[in-house]
């Protein structure tokens, strides 16, 4: 296994401030990263802002400021975002960063001394909103037979001098790379969407406008402004300095990316940008993973509809590690789903109150109360026993692949796994009923239960940092790094805080 991981999330627009469909993706992409570190992969994480091009422009024009001030504005929000969803992101990177600027650039000169660019004219349909060319095939014909694309967004024909990236040329090597690299776009469904798009045709890609100024300017033809999806694509290996010096010693990084996205921008990152890696012969990422998209109480998310949700004021409401858990086990990651208060305040009370909550409360509260604070050792424990102790550790192989698929989902079902069998156990001892008639058996119940619980906190560090922290606290652990090998740290006889309540029901 490499030891070296990169993971990203896509850099976000900041013509507007965050809602929950960014912050789905950064915590999707912080418990993979946390996973990995926990495992001993020597991971960077990278989030970010996309700041360039018309609709930041626009965006801008629209509140009277200068871009760049809009873009400082709206990116501290992002960064504040990064603290308040508790990532453990290692940059944020800006695209008006010069680190990233001299990079694109660099990109650019690659594609260029590689004969894959031209000089010639785009007439066509652009998308502000998605900053996007499309084909008229692609388009829906509104009753005044003007168009819209798939979700809506309005289109405006274009008709300008532009540069142009031979992508068509491309094709065949993108098919063979899907062919021999089945997994390199997940899901599968989303690997056939793309293979049928690239079958339908590559049409080269325009890759510059020339009729406003807020972008990275192309290198020896300052009229053209470089398209924003080249310029924000390359901020992912410009993060770790590889475009410009790939000597870099953070470069060793790239040949083991993994690139998080929403569905919406699929077709950017698994035709586009390994078109542009080719030809600058660059090496491509590992995987593009495209989850699905959250609706809100059955609508579409968005502005004009008024019904966006502030992660920051859902938080504030029910918690971060419930929401947190919320978003990362309510959907298979890769499907589509719904946002509902009914649905959230459900899992909280039943997963995180109930199953983990009380098992934590009731059994440890036992050992504060009659063993003086300290755990009882591990002398008694039987066969089936020890089993149901190293079933974590059994399974470890089994958890690392499913993070390694992004099945983030059957990653958490396997746990309450182990939660729900912790709480049988515990109840079908009835050590309440053993405290004063058998001390030993007591004592024994109580160890097995504070240990499985020890494990089920380490294993749920990327889900929900906060709460592992705390219960691995009620044993004195507070580790500055949690890894796995913590899993077998034995805590026989030793001390234990008073404990107190993880997760209050809510109403
Ligand atoms: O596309 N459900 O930025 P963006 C789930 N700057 N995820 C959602 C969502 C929803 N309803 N809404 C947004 C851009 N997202 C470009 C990216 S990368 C080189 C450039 C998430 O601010 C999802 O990850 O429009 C989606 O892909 C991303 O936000 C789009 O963010």
């Amino acid at each position: 296994m490499p030891d070296k991981f990169f993971i990203t999330t896509p850099i976000y627009y900041v013509n507007d401030i965050p809602h929950i469909g960014h912050a789905y993706t950064s915590i999707a992409t912080d418990f993979i990263a946390r996973f990995k570190r926990m495992s001993g992969i020597d991971t960077i994480f990278l989030t970010g802002t996309d700041e360039h091009g018309q609709k930041i422009q626009k965006a801008a024009e629209k509140n009277s400021v200068e871009p760049l001030s809009l873009c400082n504005k709206n990116s501290a929000k992002f960064l504040e975002l990064t603290e308040v969803l508790n990532l453990s992101n290692d940059d944020f990177i800006r695209t008006t960063e010069k680190r990233h600027v001299d990079g694109a650039k660099s990109l650019w000169n690659k594609l260029m001394d590689n004969g894959d660019i031209y000089l010639d004219n785009y007439k066509g349909w652009y998308s502000v909103s998605d900053e996007t060319f499309y084909n008229e095939k692609d388009l829906i014909k509104k009753n005044d037979n003007t168009f819209k694309t798939i979700t809506g967004g309005p289109v405006e024909w274009i008709e300008e001098e532009s540069y142009f990236f031979k992508l068509s040329k491309y094709s065949d090597q993108l098919l063979k790379l899907y062919d021999e690299n089945p997994d390199f776009i997940l899901p599968k469904s989303r690997r056939n969407e793309v293979i049928s798009f690239v079958k339908g045709g590559l049409r080269d890609l325009s890759i510059s406008r020339n009729t406003f100024d807020w972008g990275i300017k192309v290198p020896n033809d300052q009229k053209h402004i470089m398209y924003v999806w080249l310029d924000a694509l390359s901020s992912y290996p410009n993060s770790l300095g590889y475009i410009s010096n790939n000597k870099s010693k953070l470069s060793s990084y790239w040949s083991n990316t993994v690139h998080i996205i929403g569905k919406d921008i699929l077709r950017h990152h698994a035709v586009y940008w390994p078109a542009f890696l080719l030809s600058a012969k660059l090496e491509l990422p590992k995987r593009i993973f495209a989850h699905g998209w959250w609706t809100n109480e059955g609508n579409k998310i968005s502005k004009s509809l008024g019904n966006t949700i502030d992660p920051i004021e859902i938080i504030d409401q029910f918690g971060l590690d419930q929401i947190r858990y919320f978003l990362l086990r309510e959907i298979t990651f890769g499907s589509d789903g719904d946002f509902s208060i009914e649905a959230l305040k459900s899992r909280i009370n039943a997963d995180l109150s109930n199953d983990l909550g009380n098992l934590c409360q009731r059994s440890l509260t036992m050992i504060v109360k009659h063993c003086n604070s300290v755990v009882p050792n591990s002398k008694n424990i039987n066969d089936s026993e020890k089993i149901f102790l190293s079933k974590i550790a059994n399974d470890l192989p089994n958890l690392s692949l499913l993070v390694d698929n992004q099945d983030i989902n059957n990653y958490i079902k396997k746990i309450w796994d182990v939660i729900s069998e912790a709480n049988k156990y515990f109840n079908d001892q009835k050590p309440w009923e053993l405290k004063d008639s058998n001390k030993k058996l007591f004592n024994n119940v109580l160890f097995v239960t504070a240990d499985i619980i020890k494990q089920i906190a380490i294993m749920i560090n990327p889900i929900m940092p906060e709460t592992s922290e705390k219960i691995l606290n009620f044993f004195y652990m507070s580790e500055d790094h949690i890894s796995i090998d913590l899993l077998n740290k034995d805590i026989s006889n030793s001390k234990i805080t008073d404990i107190k309540p993880l997760f209050p029901r809510v109403e």
